[in-house]
């Protein structure tokens, strides 16, 4: 069994609810259904296309899953979700990026893990941190350490329903 970290983001078609029917999608893999899902957060988006802010989110969860059928799983909940493949970095219903998979380090052309972008973007440093304070990338980096006071300006916290 292995303890996963998933990003989520969507600026489509009602980006909270995308998240939720994710969320209910992810607890669908996770062992016992247990899932822990951090705040939600309205980010402005990061690259250069225009395009409307994000919600983003992070998910941790434990799976029997091997990599490749964990990554094939989220890529069937985007599609699920209505993901069409558009211009690179474009707005989405749903992406699911797989940040950490354990300990692991994995460097194969589909699966880069820890995800490439996550220690400069601080739509997933900053969830990350809300679910997972102490964590140790697999580099031996402490999450903490790559948390700049700058990274808050860009994101905000979407008050909880209920
Ligand atoms: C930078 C360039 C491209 C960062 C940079 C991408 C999201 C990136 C996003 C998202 C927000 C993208 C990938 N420098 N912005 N931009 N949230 N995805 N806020 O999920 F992430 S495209
Ligand atoms: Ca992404
Ligand atoms: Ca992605």
């Amino acid at each position: 069994m292995t303890l996963v970290y998933v990003a989520l983001g969507a600026n489509l078609a009602e980006p909270e609810q995308q998240l939720n029917q994710a969320v209910a999608a992810l607890k669908k893999i996770a062992v016992t259904g247990d899932i822990t899902v951090s705040s939600y957060y309205r980010s402005t988006p990061m690259g250069d296309v225009v395009q409307p802010d994000y919600v983003n989110a992070v998910a941790c969860f434990n799976t029997h899953l091997e990599p490749i059928e964990l990554l094939n799983s989220l890529q069937n909940i985007e599609q699920q979700q209505g993901r069409v493949r558009n211009e690179r970095w474009g707005p989405r219903t749903l992406d699911l990026d797989l940040l950490l998979y354990g300990l692991h380090i994995i460097d194969i052309p589909r699966l880069q893990v820890p995800h490439y972008g996550m220690k400069e973007r601080s739509f997933v440093l900053i969830p990350l941190a809300e679910i997972a304070e102490d964590l140790i990338l697999p580099c031996h980096q402490a999450l903490k350490s790559l948390l700049t006071p700058e990274m808050q300006q860009s994101l905000h916290k979407i008050p909880n329903k209920s």
